[in-house]
């Protein structure tokens, strides 16, 4: 596997000051595969001064221009998906297809909606006897978890190139490796030197880094809501844009008219996709008492085709391993039922794998329906009628994403509304890389995505006249 002892800075590769190292696993068979330098504060202060330096002529590139660049970046990325590819399998385990279809695809996506958006959007308008000028809010630093670890990078910085922002990017610990790829990327792409910068290293001490550092505008965060939080207070405390991605437990509604193989089917695989590490993965299935026994059997039987090792891979390492394990236990600890897989490691070698696990007899209060698991497990829950499942629904502190099947659009769409969360598909529903993206609750702040994504990276200047 392709990598560099050295960080991307200014537009070259060049060393890190702290000396240390990461090594790279596969979370498949647990081998090292490769290493990456652990940054310290001295290599975040020189990444930092180098997007500060590149700011202004960036932010005074025309939007045209800026929109060719990341039209190459775009390019880059899809004559190098299958890199890509191998690179996110090798690194976070995922099976090869869906490394090819979402890890590298949505980026491509997203890169190309960027590229379209800075050619089109207004970034003057007039109100009134106003001009209002949306500018950039300047160095932006960017920390990204592994769980689709080049979408979380695209998604930050595609959006913060198009406004004119320049970018510190701090990756996961885990998957470094694609972020170096990226970094390639923009590298042909023909970006100028300063405008992205990359830093590996460890969260609590590059990634505090970047977070504390007074020369960065905008701290954009996606990653667990207890460091997410402590990233917030920073960044009140200094006055300072925000944007934070965090956790979820999103309920996919079915109500008594839908049709329930359908929607027992995409929930389950909803759920295991990505081996259940998705922030907006719909783990809690809300079903009516008289459909509840049926449900069950088809999320049973629907589980049992995800084959560890063949349609579903393995957690990103032993510790997420430990911990969804764990959650398991407790699930059963706590009365809930076991109708599909388990705590025990499922045959699938020496990888960190986790059973795909479904839950039965789960009641609302339970630790299971109650926090993020971020594995292969769905909880089963019994509702009595509407107004028990809006309550249901929204009983979590989180508010990310959700689903509602019905008899009909209109049915599904009067129930979402009642839902406290960012984002619900309505009988079933497609990927859209312009929908605005983010949570209600302790799911978050802000948005990313489309032209709600872009807004994200802009302030307003007010001309009168
Ligand atoms: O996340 P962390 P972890 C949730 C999910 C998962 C749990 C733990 O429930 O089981 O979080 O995962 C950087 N200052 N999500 O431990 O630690 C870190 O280096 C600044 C949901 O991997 O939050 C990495 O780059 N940065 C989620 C990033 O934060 C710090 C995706 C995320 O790591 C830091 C991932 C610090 N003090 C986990 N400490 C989602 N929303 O999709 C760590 N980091």
């Amino acid at each position: 596997m392709k990598q560099h002892d050295a960080m991307y800075i200014d537009g070259s590769w060049r060393p890190a000051e702290g000396g240390g190292v990461i090594e790279v696993v596969n979370p498949a068979d647990g081998r090292v595969i490769g290493t990456v330098p652990a940054g310290s504060a001295q290599d975040v202060d020189a990444a930092v001064r180098a997007a500060r330096a590149a700011l202004p002529g960036w932010a005074a590139t025309p939007p045209e221009e800026r929109a060719d660049r990341l039209a190459a970046l775009r390019d880059q990325l899809v004559a190098r998906t299958g890199e890509i590819a191998d690179t996110v399998t090798a690194e976070l385990g995922s099976p090869l297809a869906f490394s090819t279809a979402v890890h590298a695809g949505v980026p491509v996506a997203v890169c190309g909606s960027y590229a379209e958006l800075a050619r089109t959007y207004s970034f003057e308008e007039t109100i009134g006897n106003s001009t209002v000028l949306h500018e950039p809010v300047g160095v932006v630093g960017a920390i990204t978890p592994w769980n689709y670890p080049l979408h979380q990078i695209v998604a930050k910085v595609a959006p913060a190139l198009a406004a004119g922002c320049t970018v510190v990017l701090k990756p996961a610990e885990d998957t470094p490796l694609v972020a170096q790829l990226f970094a390639e990327c923009v590298d042909a792409a023909g970006i100028p030197a300063g405008v992205f910068n990359l830093v590996t290293g460890l969260g609590p001490v590059a990634g505090q880094a970047l977070a504390e550092h007074d020369g960065v505008d905008l701290v954009s965060f996606t990653g667990s809501t207890a460091v997410g939080k402590r990233i917030g207070a920073l960044a009140g405390a200094a006055v300072k844009r925000v944007a934070l991605e965090l956790g979820g437990k999103s309920a996919n509604v079915i109500l008594p008219g839908a049709d329930l193989p359908k929607a027992v089917a995409v929930g389950v695989a909803n759920v295991m996709a990505n081996s259940g590490q998705t922030c907006s993965a719909w783990t809690r299935m809300l079903v009516h008492r008289d459909h509840y026994a049926e449900a069950v059997e088809l999320a049973t039987a629907a589980a049992a085709k995800y084959v560890p090792g063949e349609k579903i891979g393995p957690l990103v390492n032993a510790a997420q391993r430990d911990r969804v394990r764990g959650y398991i236990e407790q699930g059963i600890a706590q009365g809930a039922r076991v109708v599909a897989g388990g705590p025990e490691a499922p045959d699938a070698g020496p990888g960190y794998y986790v059973a795909p696990t479904v839950f039965a007899d789960v009641t609302p209060e339970m630790t299971i329906a109650q926090e993020e698991i971020f594995g292969p497990v769905l909880s089963i829950l019994e509702y009595e009628d509407e107004d028990d499942a809006a309550r249901i629904a929204n009983d979590t502190v989180y508010g990310l994403a959700g689903a509602v099947w019905a008899a009909d659009d209109a049915e599904a769409i009067a129930f979402a509304r009642r839902l406290h969360t960012g984002q619900v598909d309505i009988n079933g529903g497609r990927f859209n890389p312009l929908a605005p993206f983010g949570g209600y609750k302790q799911s978050g702040i802000g948005r990313e995505l489309g032209p709600h994504g872009l807004t994200e990276y802009l302030q307003t200047k007010s001309l009168q006249f």
